[in-house]
């Protein structure tokens, strides 16, 4: 490429090559001239929105140098890349993260205070990029990361929603949902006007022949969107490799306008073909783990998905390479089921416009894909029907016909005669009406599946996908165990115990290799380093706690046993096991006597997340614990024995200061329906202990940091099924310490009763299907045990500090190198001279 540029040009091009700030007095530099130029302000009106607009876009300006020539180095080197298709980043904020990945915190933080700023009081100043639900989506960002941090050549592509999930507001202990909107101003987004894609819908699909008498289908007719491009630069943690994440926004494919229509005089509905086109990346659906079928959401899928391949085939064409060559380029990831339509867009793209033959295409499409599957619960897995793909998607629907048509004959052949199996894994459902199963064709279309810990990746072996394994064999199915990055939630987040931890590991390299973290183990006993870990520990509770008073008014005591339940509030993740817990708290506290209750060890119950807005019991839940927050708040005899709190608009940002701060937190979903979790990965690394259920990665959480270092409690995966069909089946009684609970409830103690009578009926009356009543007993006793253990805080902490020394395993960097090697098949690629991990600056 270089040659090709004549060398006059070329020389005056490298003579103004531009570099980005090194040092405080280059960063003010370029923070004033953003202030005075691009923002249009001057030191006599820059307040610090103004002052976080210039820092970013000077942070941005160095980003994108980086991300230009991480880009070269990636096309010169010409070797495979991955692309994580996930219709959710749950990025969170992202300046404090560039100043730590890049090693300039430190250049900003002095560069700020001369010009007048607390670098902590500008980096408040951003809003959430918050384009995801909960754990899928936090996940994406997390491995965006460390793909980064790794020197792979990736990148990500998603959808840029103009509102991300909505904000929470509690009015009179009810959920309000209000609109995110969140692009007035951001910074860290490139619009690329020139990468733009059309995207087409519905219309019908015609057949031709060509000269050797092979069929070709033309699909014709329908509408068309555009997509646009908007790039946002993912900075590594000590390495110059800065990599891409692309989201596509729609919009009218004819430009602001249907000029036809305007010069008709039809402004309106000009105007209305336009925001119809824009509605399609208007906003996130704000469920997590349900799906309902939506039209627009479907739309959405096929429009990412479309604009995404086309950008990926496109990037390969230029390579001249033969199609057979494509998997040796390209390792596509499939972020859940929502993707999934990528699979049926290349194989119409290889058969339709590439002329390719069914069986070639169909080879180098299911050695491109892997599928990672999040969730076991029913109600999640996507299933669309086919008079919806027939009308929106006519030639997908086709070849999914095909491509079920030819895997049931590869099954028959298998297995013949047995036609119940047929109907078992068939990719269309037969039922009324008839439904395409995503999951199914996710299988079919890749090369391998994964789950996300390893009781989630074996039950998908022996439950949902059972037949598959058999079908396929069992090598196509594989366990990589989800991680976190320590960047931002051990280093941003926690930056003292970081430094502590430094300081005995010797150098920042456990940020980059986390199992380094062992070291700590060594100074168990020395007592200066103990101190400083509880002093620490504190330090992040007074910060809640002021967070607590301001936001709720609550005040509540530092010294406190911290109880966190932060995550989105599903009945599988049993919050209501939780507030059910509190509330028997509560009461055995009321039936002591004053001196009884010296005894007793000071708890503060810290709930926090978001109800998708049609979840009414969800919903049910949160209205609960803040009616239980205002009697327990309120009353004399309990004072700071027990206080409950619910914290509205749990975020990322919002994460960043509860996690560092819990002393305990819940993982409490009923055996087998949480895949994973990651925030009690979280939660562990930042010195909190956990209670949990023997359930997703707290099985191998307890594996690595040891039973005692860990309060498990209540009934396995195994036994789950029996339980439930003895309450339909056999006789249902209710523990008696949670009908004890009811009473109270149902007594009116928590404000009117019939505000929670589902939430009663639903364990008493109709089931009990998550098993509340059938763990409570052991949930109590445990949490006893939890009150003792921490009234020993010498071992308290001992538990701690050797808890966080054995999370070496849970960094997404080791789940990121078991992808390239198990799945992609992919190497990094690293700038010369760029040695391993060393943080600059
Ligand atoms: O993915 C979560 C799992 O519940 C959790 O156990 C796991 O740790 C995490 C990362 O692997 N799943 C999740 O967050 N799912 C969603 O947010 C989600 C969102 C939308 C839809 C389904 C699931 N949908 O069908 O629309």
């Amino acid at each position: 490429v270089e040659a090709s540029i004549p060398e006059p040009q070329r020389v005056a091009w490298t003579k103004h090559q531009v570099s980005g700030f090194k040092d405080t007095d280059e960063f003010e530099k370029e923070v004033v001239r953003h202030v005075e130029t691009t923002l249009a302000r001057s030191m006599f009106n820059c307040d610090e929105s103004a002052a976080y607009s210039a820092t970013s876009l000077a942070f941005r300006d160095r980003l994108i140098l980086e991300w230009n020539r991480t880009q070269q180095r990636q096309t010169f080197a010409d070797s495979k890349r991955v692309y994580y298709l996930s219709l959710e980043f749950l990025m969170g904020r992202a300046l404090d993260n560039a100043m730590l990945n890049i090693g300039l915190k430190d250049v900003a933080k002095s560069g700020l205070a001369e010009l007048g700023f607390r670098v902590e009081d500008i980096i408040e100043q951003e809003h959430d990029a918050a384009l995801g639900n909960g754990g899928l989506g936090r996940l994406a960002a997390c491995f965006l990361d460390s793909l980064a941090s790794l020197n792979y050549p990736a990148w990500g592509y998603g959808l840029r929603y103009r509102y991300g999930i909505f904000k929470q507001e509690i009015i009179d202990g009810y959920q309000v949902e209000v609109p995110d909107y969140w692009l007035d101003f951001n910074p860290w987004e490139f619009p690329r006007f020139d990468v733009t894609v059309d995207i087409q819908f519905y219309g019908s699909v015609h057949k031709s022949q060509d000269e050797s008498g092979k069929t070709i289908s033309h699909w014709e007719g329908g509408e068309t969107v555009r997509a646009v491009a908007y790039d946002v630069p993912i900075p590594g943690y000590a390495t110059s490799t800065t990599n891409n994440l692309r989201l596509w926004s729609s919009k009218a494919a004819s430009g602001e306008f249907d000029f036809q229509k305007f010069n008709n005089g039809e402004y309106e509905s000009s105007v209305a073909d336009q925001q119809r086109a824009e509605t399609i990346s208007a906003v996130l659906y704000p469920n997590d783990n349900l799906e309902r079928g939506k039209e627009l959401r479907l739309k959405q899928q096929y429009f990412w998905v479309a604009a995404s391949l086309y950008d990926i085939v496109r990037r390969f064409k230029k390579s001249r390479r033969a199609w057979s060559e494509f998997p040796e380029q390209v390792a596509i990831q499939l972020n859940d089921t929502h993707p999934t339509l990528a699979i049926v867009e290349l194989q119409r793209i290889l058969v339709d416009l590439e002329g390719l033959d069914w069986e070639d295409a169909w080879r180098i499409v299911t050695a491109t894909f892997g599928y990672t599957n999040h969730t076991v619960l029913p109600e999640a897995l996507e299933k669309w029907s086919v008079g919806l793909f027939q009308h929106l998607l006519p030639r997908h629907l086709q070849i999914i016909y095909d491509i079920n048509l030819f895997f049931l004959q590869t099954v028959e052949r298998k297995f013949p005669n047995d036609r119940d199996l047929l109907r078992r894994v068939s990719i269309i459902e037969e039922s009324q009406p008839k439904m395409v199963r995503m999951a199914f064709l996710a299988i079919v279309g890749s090369h391998k599946v994964n789950g996300v810990a390893e009781l989630h990746s074996d039950l998908i072996k022996t439950t949902i996908f059972k037949d598959f394994v058999n079908i396929f064999g069992v090598d196509k199915f594989t366990n990589v165990t989800n991680g976190i990055t320590p960047r931002r939630w051990l280093y941003q987040a926690n930056p003292r115990l970081s430094s502590l931890i430094e300081s005995k590991v010797g150098s920042k390299d456990f940020l980059v290799d986390l199992t380094l973290l062992n070291k700590i183990e060594l100074s168990l006993n020395d007592k200066a380093f103990r101190k400083e870990w509880a002093d620490i520990k504190l330090g992040n509770k007074v910060r809640l706690a002021n967070y607590i008073k301001s936001s709720t008014g609550v005040v509540v005591n530092p010294t406190a046993l911290f109880d966190v339940q932060v995550k989105r509030i599903h009945e599988y993740k049993r919050q209501q096991l939780n507030i059910f817990g509190v509330i028997h708290r509560y009461l055995a506290l009321k039936a002591q006597t004053p001196e009884e209750r010296k005894k007793a060890q000071p708890r503060v119950s810290i709930f926090g997340g978001k109800a998708a807005p049609g979840y009414w019991m969800a919903k049910q839940i949160i209205h609960l614990v803040n009616q239980v927050g205002s009697v327990v708040n309120n009353d004399k005899d309990i004072g700071d024995l027990l206080k409950v709190v619910f914290l509205e608009d749990y975020n990322v940002s919002k994460a960043e200061i509860i996690t560092p701060a819990s002393d305990i937190s819940e993982h409490i979903s009923t055996a087998g329906t949480e895949a994973s979790g990651t925030s009690n990965m979280k939660f562990v690394l930042n010195g909190g202990l956990i209670i949990g259920t023997c359930d997703g990665a707290n099985i191998e959480i307890t594996r690595e940091i040891g039973e005692n270092n860990i309060f498990l409690f209540g009934n396995l995966a195994e036994d789950v099924e029996d339980l439930r069909h003895s309450h339909t089946y056999g006789s249902h009684t209710i523990d008696p310490d949670l009908a004890k609970v009811f009473e109270a409830i149902e007594k009116g103690t928590f404000g009117n009763p019939a505000d929670f009578a589902s939430l009663v009926t639903a364990i008493r009356d109709h089931g009990d299907y998550y098993l509340v009543s059938d763990d409570f007993h052991s949930y109590v006793e445990t949490h006893a045990l939890v009150d003792e253990a921490y009234k020993n805080q010498e071992e308290w902490v001992t538990k701690c500090i050797t808890s966080v020394a054995r999370m070496g395993f849970f960094s997404s960097d080791r789940c990121i190198n078991e992808y390239a090697e198990g799945i992609w098949n992919i190497e990094p690629i690293k700038e010369e001279n760029q040695s391993d991990g060393l943080q600059k600056g």
